[in-house]
């Protein structure tokens, strides 16, 4: 089991290195089920992240087409203007492009990233807990921030 992971990690290095991909997150095809590979090179900034805005708890059906909405919240020690937004991968998926609003979300006085993921797209499936979103700013930091989910997948 642990070489099997070990060679998921070497495996998942180099197809990143490869891709020249920077997000840090790869797939891996060693499954019939496809699942991200989360790795971090060196430290990452945690960023406060709000899946769903407007909606507690976090619930996310995969069976039905549509979009996500996730909030990157500015906090004291990142802007949330800052953060590239082509950069940013939540479970493995990109925004839809060109979609994102800089608006108040949590209404405490600052202005925060919404951004926008196509459903299809998410590595998340029944019994996953937790929505993890990586990415860079434009000064070049890493982030990484994560909320709780509730996966179902009803028709
Ligand atoms: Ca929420
Ligand atoms: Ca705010």
């Amino acid at each position: 089991m642990k070489k099997s992971i070990i060679a998921l990690v070497i495996g998942g290095l180099v197809a990143v290195f490869t891709a020249g991909c920077f997000d840090g997150v790869s797939i891996s095809n060693t499954g019939s089920k496809m699942k991200p590979l989360v790795r971090t090179i060196g430290t990452t900034r945690h960023l406060d992240i709000d899946i769903k805005p407007w909606s507690n708890p976090n619930v996310i059906n995969v069976r039905r087409p549509g979009r996500v909405d996730i909030a990157v919240l500015t906090t004291p020690t990142l802007d949330a203007q800052q953060v590239a937004i082509k950069s940013v991968r939540f479970a493995g998926a990109p925004t839809i492009s060109g979609l994102a609003e800089i608006t108040d979300v949590d209404g405490d006085g600052d202005l925060d990233l919404l951004l926008f993921f196509h459903k299809q797209h998410l590595y998340l499936e029944p019994g996953d807990t937790e929505g993890v979103v990586f990415g860079w700013t434009d000064k070049g930091k890493r982030f990484h921030g994560l909320d709780t989910v509730q996966i179902v997948d009803d028709k």
